[in-house]
């Protein structure tokens, strides 16, 4: 496959997530030294998106690329960001984007549509565009109009920051990366039985002892919620209870059934921790824990986890589940919980995230909707072959095609689209440790989970896209990505 046209500017067809519709109309635009990024007058919102455009592209340019409001006149070659309360079909996400030989013009009827807009133009460029240092360019896009928006409301990805810890510039750094693709959640697993890592004010020893020296202050996790937010990305926070709860139990043994004091846990075995059920006071833990988080978090959910709870009697987890909902509720947030929480009776507004295709299905409420993140095609951890040194197998081996070759309408027999709220690819942490582990495990795959989630079912095939995908290996090297070069792509 042609990725490139001549001049150095990828073809509209070398985009991921695949957009509904590209139509070349021939020709070029180029970024030259006195293109302006002009938005929307009257719009902090708008400026701060033109600034983001702005500071992607500035350095490998080395364009001074003004941001400017409408109104005070632009130049020929600009690119202009605008709301338009067109189309009904773009949605919150959806934009229309129409590439002329003098001008660039991009519209949405919300401001995450332009966001996601953004991405489409960097990935119009050419891969240098990307690069960390001055690049000679020229900085061309093919011509032609491009109309999109997502299939799936929620495309995400989760990060284990509980088995290993990364520090808030890794997070960022991820976050940014996962943007590029146009997801739109980020589920931030922060508590397990290896570590308890966000600060919980009112419970003070969780993070300072339960964190062995390793959690976000509050202040931090704003930050982190805050860098999100800018990429219009919601954050979903975790509490995993009542299992892997070790670290709890470390920092309170008052929660534990015994009173003891358990040792600090770095293995990998799950299922041997439990809040202790007959506590009344691990009503109390849990409420401060959610106040204090559903304050921090303007998404509206709260990851409560319900996994794996082996060492909690079958008959006290449900009452707890049912009793937990109530409280994330009573702090104005709905909850989201790992598949074995839907043997409890659920509200219309709480979320299943199915993670274990082969979970014995459980009747759902109509209205309760579901999460897509089967460990044998999501699962970021799974290796990608036997050779793999990183991660674990005991969902699958996932190469590249096994990740992007399923539906998650489809997967599970009986579950309707209409069910499905979208995909998430978690990434658990028992065998990371660096940025470059992460990396290595979510890309190339991440793109590919990205576009299972925007793209139409009907527009997806392996062999058009692992194109596509070579196009990006360029792309990743700029952005100095360690991503797995898997032998099932050409790459460029
Ligand atoms: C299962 S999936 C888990 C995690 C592990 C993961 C490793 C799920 C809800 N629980 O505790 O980290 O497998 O792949």
């Amino acid at each position: 496959m042609e990725n490139y046209e001549p001049g150095g500017a990828p073809a509209l067809g070398a985009l991921i997530p695949l957009p509904v519709s590209t139509k070349a109309s021939g020709g070029t635009f180029a970024l030259a030294p006195a293109t302006k990024i002009v938005v929307d007058a009257g719009n902090d919102e708008l400026l701060a998106i033109g600034e983001y455009l702005a500071g992607k592209l500035r350095v490998s340019t080395g364009y001074a690329l003004p941001v400017t409001p409408s109104g005070a006149g632009w130049a020929t070659g600009s690119i202009l960001l605008c709301l338009l309360d067109g189309d009904p079909a773009l949605g919150d996400e959806g934009y229309e984007l129409t590439i002329g030989h003098d001008e660039v013009r991009l519209s949405a009827s919300r401001p995450a549509g332009l966001f996601r807009g953004v991405q489409t133009i960097r990935q119009l460029l050419p891969a240098a565009i990307d690069s960390a240092h001055r690049q000679p360019g020229p900085w061309s896009m093919p011509a032609g109009i491009i109309h999109d928006a997502p299939r799936f409301a929620w495309r995400g990805t989760m990060l284990d920051v509980a088995r290993h810890f990364f520090k808030v510039e890794e997070v960022k750094r991820y976050i940014d990366l996962a943007s590029y693709y146009k997801l739109n959640y980020f589920h931030l697993h922060l508590t397990d039985d290896q570590g308890w890592r966000i600060e919980i004010k009112s419970w003070p020893k969780l993070a300072e002892v339960g964190g062995a020296g390793a959690y976000y202050t509050q202040d931090e996790y704003r930050e982190i919620v805050a860098y999100a937010r800018e990429r219009y990305i919601t954050v979903v926070p975790e509490i995993d209870i009542p299992g892997h709860t070790n670290a709890a139990l470390v920092a309170y043994p008052e929660l534990n059934c015994d009173g003891r004091t358990p040792a600090h846990y770095t293995g990998m075995e799950v299922g041997f921790s439990s809040l202790c059920m007959q506590n009344e006071a691990i009503y109390r833990f849990i409420d401060d824990v959610v106040r204090e988080l559903a304050a921090l978090t303007p998404g509206p959910y709260i990851h409560i986890g319900g996994d794996e709870a082996r060492s909690t009697k079958a008959d006290e987890y449900v009452p707890f589940i049912e009793r937990v909902q109530q409280i994330v509720q009573a702090n104005g947030k709905q909850v989201i919980g790992w598949d074995e929480i839907a043997q409890a009776s659920l509200l219309p507004s709480t979320v299943v995230q199915r993670w274990n295709k082969d979970a014995a299905d459980t009747e759902l409420a109509p209205q309760v909707k579901v999460l897509m993140s089967p460990a044998a095609k999501a699962y970021l951890d799974m290796k990608y072959t036997e050779q793999t040194p990183l991660g674990q197998d005991w969902a699958a081996y996932i190469e590249v095609s096994d990740g992007y070759q399923w539906d998650p309408a489809t997967l599970i027999p009986g579950y309707g689209a209409e069910r499905i709220l979208g995909i998430e690819a978690p990434l658990w942490s028992e065998t990371l440790q660096t940025m470059a582990d992460i990396e290595e495990m979510a890309f190339p795959r991440l793109p590919g989970y990205a576009e299972i989630g925007w793209s139409a079912q009907a527009s997806r095939n392996w062999d058009e896209y692992k194109g596509r995908l070579a196009a990006h290996g360029p792309r990743l090297q700029a952005l100095k990505v360690n991503f797995h070069r898997s032998p099932q792509v050409q790459w460029e």
